[in-house]
């Protein structure tokens, strides 16, 4: 056989796999052990862009405190619009439900209230409809802890909202959750019968040690396999005494539920199952998203890759009786405001306000009655911090949000807009 020097490699390569592959491991183990640092973000940003922009608009979120002591209640508060520019890839909102997103059980979730219904379960929510929501939170394990409030929808998962840090100070050892039953009397439900639960636990992890270990010193399932393969009888697999073991075992197991099981109904008669089904006619608000006397259409835009910068053309036509100035783009939770609009400082998260990232062609206010063609041009770097400028490489690159209109006497009216952008990936 003729020797190649593709042959030697191959044979030095195969010989040194082993040791190239453990030392690969070990480097890629030290690589990972320096770059690890606290994880203080959960992923949100690696949502899809259309996804963040196009299914949820969250505004007029308020974390009511940032800064809180172990047991401390706090709220989120804010509202949520069901964008009419659903995509088609996720279900519609049928059955959804309104929760938090934070790195674990941080906080405890004492209540959600939505259209102000208590809504501790699933919601059927209506697209195009705008909802104002409530969740309240007792702080749990002290820390410096990134909080959203997020919609779980049915098949498509979490839709997380804007995030807040929230310092929560103190012990985790003094937290308690009081819960007052419907008897009247009040137990703490962080450490309620754990004793019990944890009994429980160990009766039935020692109850499967020890089955296994009778069947194991028996010969195991080797021997017993290979008893079968031979072809023996059933007989000689198990012994009558293991059959009585075995009949003993299952007596006793059933016993001890069905006994245990008495002895708990009866000392807690009232007692009601798991709540489910979903909650319907949850309702809206009315004069929000899309109530204005506002004419918008979409003359088409483009989104400069390089420039991170997205210019939408729109014209406006203003049916009210006062003159109107657009003041923000909302979308996936970033804020683009007018500095012409908004002249005082606005509390939101930082990485998520942009307080010069809109500006208009025209910034004069749109009289009563007039109509106009505007450039709407939103850039600022956390379109691609926050990884919107993914909207690029979707398959129908389109962006949707929420256009503000604001009128000199200080009246709001929130928009939705959206529509295709072409893409430019080259600076021009
Ligand atoms: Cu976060």
């Amino acid at each position: 056989m003729k020797t190649t020097m593709f042959d030697l490699l191959a044979r030095h390569a195969k010989r040194q796999a082993g040791r190239l592959w453990a030392l690969g491991l070990a480097a890629g183990l030290a690589v990972t052990m320096v770059a690890t640092g606290p994880a203080d973000a959960h992923g949100e940003k690696s949502q899809a862009a259309f996804l963040r922009m196009r299914t949820l608009n969250w505004y007029d979120l308020k974390w009511s405190k940032t800064s809180v002591q172990v047991n401390e209640e706090y709220e989120i508060t804010g509202k949520l619009h069901i964008m009419n520019a659903w995509p088609a890839a996720v279900r519609i909102p049928e059955r959804a439900f309104v929760n938090t997103g934070q790195p674990g059980a941080v906080a405890n979730r004492e209540g959600v209230w939505v259209g102000g219904t208590f809504t501790p379960r699933s919601m059927m929510l209506k697209v195009g409809e705008t909802y104002e929501f409530r969740v309240l939170l007792r702080a749990r394990r002290p820390g410096h802890w990134h909080t959203h409030v997020q919609l779980s929808v049915e098949t498509g998962g979490p839709i997380p909202g804007p995030g807040q840090y929230i310092d929560i100070k103190g012990n985790f050892n003094d937290f308690t959750d009081p819960v007052k039953l419907l008897n009247g009397t009040t137990v703490d439900i962080e450490t309620y019968q754990l004793g019990r639960i944890y009994l429980w636990h160990l009766l039935w992890a020692v109850a499967a040690v020890a089955w296994m270990a009778y069947w194991f010193s028996k010969r195991g399932l080797i021997g017993r396999f290979v008893a079968v393969a031979s072809g023996q009888a059933e007989d000689v697999i198990i012994t009558p005494q293991e059959r009585i073991v075995g009949a003993v075992s299952l007596a006793a197991v059933l016993g001890t539920v069905i006994i245990f099981y008495a002895i708990t109904a009866s000392s807690y008669p009232n007692t009601i199952p798991l709540q489910a089904g979903d909650f319907h006619n949850i309702q809206a608000l009315a004069g929000e998203v899309d109530s204005g006397p506002l004419k918008i259409k979409y003359l088409g835009g483009s989104y400069k890759v390089p420039g991170r910068e997205l210019v939408a053309n729109f014209k406006i036509t203003n049916e009210g009786k006062e003159p109107v100035r657009i003041g923000e783009f909302n979308t996936a939770g970033l804020r683009f405001l007018n500095p012409d609009v908004f002249t005082t400082k606005v509390d939101y998260p930082d990485y998520l306000l942009a307080e010069r990232g809109l500006t208009l062609s025209d910034n004069s206010p749109i009289q009563p009655g007039e109509t106009k063609d505007i450039t709407v041009t939103v850039q600022d770097a956390r379109w691609d911090t926050e990884r919107l400028s993914g909207l690029a490489y979707d398959v129908d690159s389109s962006f949707a949000g929420v256009l503000f209109f604001y009128t000199s006497s200080g009246t709001r009216y929130p928009m939705e807009v959206g529509g295709p952008v072409i893409p430019t990936f080259l600076p021009v």
